[in-house]
Order: structure tokens, then sequence, then C-alpha cells
């Protein structure tokens, strides 16, 4: 088993499993993998569980998701540690089940709330690839309402490209520029709204996203077009609530060029943070809030972890 916790923190490093979501819910369905596995005892596999959770964790440090998917677990392993091996394997892993449900339908909910934000003939810009933004766009396509996109190509990985791969194949109308075209694209090209997913937000609002989102947060601002963020509530840090922050990835050089060329030096931060101030609304599976909300939501729904 310890070769899936080894297989799943992989690809979440080398980004074949990436997205906020996304490596939640990899991490969560691997510790079902756990939960399911040989063990002499609950003890045992409280342990092997802890174990694989601080693996899985240290997989990629910003997206605050992954390691609220795990404590989670981990905390509900914990309450249930006194249960007889069977009842604690069936315990958990209808938990982890429900879990992972739930962060589904938190995507559709947000797709569902989303699109009656969007108006017909909108045109959308969206950076790098979320799937519960670009899951939005396609509800409001599905609805009927024209819309089209404008897709930031996201140096240095391109993710802008598998979204913009992603639209096309669901017939909506897309555009992809290059990351420095954004501030004229939204000029002189009519953005409606800018919708970005999120990797972490804090209690405060401040968001934590795929570099280059602050800068287009300023433009927005510059330009009054709304700045919008779909996001489930698992992106939320309760930890932000006692002054916690989250690292900030720095990625290898060779992701900006291709060969070391002497004497530069590259730096190379996957995310950047869009202060609350710089955010119109966020939508959550609660509802659409004002960034100045989520400390109550944390509040809420972290209370297990406050505690
Ligand atoms: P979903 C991505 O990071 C982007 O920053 C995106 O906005 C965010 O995760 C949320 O993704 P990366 O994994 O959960 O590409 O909405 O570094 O799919």
């Amino acid at each position: 088993m310890s070769f899936d916790v080894d297989k799943t923190v992989k690809a979440i490093k080398d980004m074949r499993i990436r997205g906020a979501l996304d490596i939640a819910i990899a991490s969560a369905d691997t510790l079902y993998g756990v939960v399911n596995s040989e063990a002499r005892d609950t003890n045992e596999l409280l342990s092997m569980l802890r174990d694989a959770g601080e693996k899985l964790k240290s997989a990629r440090p910003t997206a605050i998701s992954l390691p609220n998917s795990v404590n989670y677990i981990i905390y509900v392993a914990e309450r249930n540690k006194d249960l007889a091996l069977d009842e604690f394997r069936e315990k958990l892993s209808a938990e982890i089940k429900n879990f992972i449900n739930e962060q589904k339908n938190a995507i559709d909910k947000i797709a569902e709330i989303g699109s009656r934000l969007v108006d017909d003939n909108d045109r959308i810009l969206t950076h790098c690839q979320s799937d519960t933004v670009i899951n939005l766009l396609r509800r409001v396509n599905e609805e009927g309402k024209e819309i089209d996109v404008i897709c930031t190509e996201t140096r240095p990985r391109y993710q802008g490209r598998i979204s913009a791969r992603l639209l096309a194949k669901y017939k909506i109308p897309v555009t992809l520029i290059v990351d420095s075209a954004a501030f004229l694209a939204m000029k002189e090209l009519n953005v409606d709204k800018v919708i970005v997913g999120a990797d972490t937000i804090y209690a405060n609002g401040d968001l934590i996203n795929k570099i280059g989102t602050s800068q287009i947060a300023l433009f927005a601002k510059e330009l009054d077009i709304d700045f919008i963020v779909a996001s489930e509530s698992i992106k939320f840090s309760p930890e932000s609530v006692i002054g916690s922050k989250v690292v900030i990835e720095e990625r290898p050089a060779r992701e900006v060029i291709r060969s070391h060329i002497e004497g530069v030096e590259v730096f190379n931060p996957a995310f950047d943070i869009t202060h609350a101030e710089y955010i119109d609304m966020i939508i959550t599976e609660f509802g659409v809030i004002p960034p100045q909300a989520v400390y109550s939501i944390v509040r809420e729904k972290f209370g297990w972890k406050l505690r």
C-alpha cells in the first residue's frame, strides 16, 4: 500500500495530478486505500494512516485543500480509534466516501450558483486551469447563454492551454492569449468578468492562486471589471485564523528555461497572493459571499480543527 501512497505523492509533485480540488480528492482516495489495506489492529492502521497523511501533505505546499482533506480524515480516524479493526475500517471508508462526494457536489453547486452571475453575451477572462471554473462555464453554456472566454496561456506550464482545449471541446468560443496581453485584451476586447479558481483562501479573504492572478486582479480594478473567485470551502484555510500562512511553492528553473544560461538566475514561484480588496465576490457551495465573509465560514466549517 505504501507504494500507492508514494505513487500519489509523485504524481502530485510532478503535476500529473493537479488542481487544488483534484489533489485533495486524490489524497482522500489514497487514504481510502490505506484504510482498506492489511493491518494487525486499529492502532497499526491508525499509524499507517498518519504516516501516509504526512507524506501526502508534503507533496505540494500551497493548496490548503490538500492538508485540509488529509487532516479531516485523520481527525475522524482518531475519534474512532477505540473501534475494533473491522468496524474502524467500515466507519472510515464510509466517511471518506462521504467526504469525496461532498467535494464533487460542491463543484456542481458552485456551477449552479455561479451560472446565475454570468449574463448572455458575457466575455469572460480566466487564468490557468481550474476545474471549478471550467465546470461553471460549461454549465452557463449548457443553459444556452452565449459566452466567449479568453484564456491566458499561464506560463511556465501552460495550463491555460488545457483550459482552452476543454472549452473548445465543450463548443465554447475561446481565445488564447500570452500572459502579458492580459491588460490589453481586458481593455480592448471588452472583457466583462474575470473568473478564477483558488488554491487557498485565508480567513481575511486573501486569495492564493496561480502566479499572475494578482496582476490580473489589479487590471480588473483599474478597468472596473468584476473579479470573481470560484472556490469550494475546502480551499479555505483554518490555520490562517491563528496567523499561519501557506508556503508559496517555488518550482524548478527548467520550467522557465530549457537549459541553464550562464550567469542567469531563475525565480519561478508557482502562486501569488491577491488581496481581498481586489476581489468582488467568491462563489462557494454555500452561496456568493464577499471576501470578508470567509472568516465566518472557516469558523463554522473547520470548528473541529480550531477547537
Ligand atoms: P481547481 C491550480 O494550480 C490553479 O492555480 C487553479 O486556479 C487551482 O489549482 C484550482 O484548481 P496548479 O495545481 O481545484 O495548476 O479549481 O498549480 O481545479
